[in-house]
């Protein structure tokens, strides 16, 4: 993916200033891995170009214990602090009470990016890490778009867990049916962008065509596609429902994978999940979930069934019957790329029965593969 040089620091300089709120007392700490845009972007460019003083760190959040990031922000004094869902569900589920131990006075504002937040994550984060006095910037963006995109300016608007807020100045998002036509209601669409910003991609390497069709869709009167659903709330402000691939369509209804994996880590036995459809003859999609307990998994066939139930009713009672999982499996973890996010592809094949034939390179945790395959359910 191609970007250009003065577009892309512009932006990444522009959103540590207005998202970061970036002062030069500040001692700002990312902890994206390099290898991820979020790491070129806020470990990188955005932090050089301030000349900001900040923590990189090179090791994993659990070494020694799961309390490394609370001893590093107590450590370095660190003001501003930005991570990921993911990381938060895992440090939730191996020490959910260590942030209580140490020093966390130094931070003035939490941030958030990869994946929606889901509200139990979003309350713990603001709560014993943010001790309820720093807000938390959900940030949307992705490496296409270089910078954040839709993303709070803190202090300045009201905050409210779940949601990207609103998009930044200058930039003209919203959200669109399959023929391009703007949506307000609450089943939504497409997000796109509608005029070009500073730090947006500029190609695809040497495949020109790929970058067209990709992005600039005949259909989209020539708006940016970002490739994700969303809706409004009353007040204007963008939820994202998940990769366009990835909504689910059953009988009828659209239903974001976000949507049901968020109810699903709402209950108090629940670390994380994931949700994929499967080929359903009269449903058009049946929902099969992957679920990460906070406790051990179960260890045979009449307890997971057990579990399993309990959980069925519980979705289908905070979202209601048409979102009830048909199936639900018990892993240790969740397929996950090095940045965290699950790949949903993997486990829609494992879900259908199929062989596992895409590249799984980019996998972090291979051996979870063999484990949800053959987890009872
Ligand atoms: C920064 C990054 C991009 C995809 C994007 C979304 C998802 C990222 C959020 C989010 C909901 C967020 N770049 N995504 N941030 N969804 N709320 N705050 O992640 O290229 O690796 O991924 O990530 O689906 O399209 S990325």
């Amino acid at each position: 993916m191609q970007h250009s040089s003065g577009g892309y620091l512009l932006l990444a300089k522009l959103t540590m200033q207005w998202v970061f709120d970036y002062k030069p007392a500040d001692i700002f700490w990312c902890t994206a891995d390099v290898g991820w845009v979020t790491g070129h972007t806020y470990t990188t460019y955005g932090p050089l170009a301030m000349g900001a003083t900040q923590v990189v760190f090179e090791s994993v959040p659990t070494y020694p214990d799961a309390g490394r990031f609370w001893k590093m922000i107590q450590d370095h004094k660190v003001t501003i602090f930005y991570t990921a869902p993911t990381a938060i569900r895992s440090l939730i589920k191996l020490g959910g009470d260590l942030p209580k131990k140490y020093d966390l006075s130094s931070l003035r504002l939490l941030g958030s990016v990869g994946e929606p937040i889901n509200p139990e994550a979003w309350m713990w984060y603001y709560t014993e890490v943010g001790r309820s006095r720093c807000p938390i910037v959900d940030t949307w963006w992705q490496t296409e778009t270089g910078a954040h995109m839709i993303a709070p300016l803190p202090g300045a608007m009201p905050i409210k867990p779940g949601t990207c807020t609103l998009p930044l100045p200058g930039i003209m998002a919203t959200i669109v049916d399959e023929a391009g036509n703007e949506v307000h209601d609450r089943n939504g669409g497409f997000l796109v962008i509608k005029r070009p910003f500073p730090s947006q991609i500029r190609a695809i390497w040497g495949d020109p065509e790929r970058y067209k069709k990709s992005y600039f869709p005949e259909e989209m009167h020539g708006y940016y596609l970002a490739g994700d659903s969303a809706h409004r709330d009353e007040d204007g402000y963008f939820w994202i429902m998940g990769r366009i691939d990835d909504v689910l369509n059953v009988s009828g209804h659209r239903l974001g994978t976000m949507e049901i994996e968020s109810a699903l880590a709402a209950n108090p036995l629940v670390a994380e999940a994931a949700v994929v459809g499967k080929p359903h003859e009269i449903k058009g999609e049946a929902i099969a979930a992957f679920v990460v307990l906070k406790g051990a998994r179960p260890d045979n066939p009449a307890k997971a069934r057990e579990i399993a139930e309990m959980l069925r009713n519980w979705v289908s009672k905070e979202i209601g019957p048409i979102a009830k999982p048909d199936e639900i499996r018990f892993g240790d973890n969740l397929p996950k790329t090095r940045s965290g996010k699950i790949m949903r592809r993997l486990l829609r094949a494992i879900a259908r029965g199929e062989e596992i034939t895409q590249d799984i390179s980019t996998l972090e945790n291979p051996a979870i593969l063999e484990q949800l395959k053959n987890a009872v359910h």
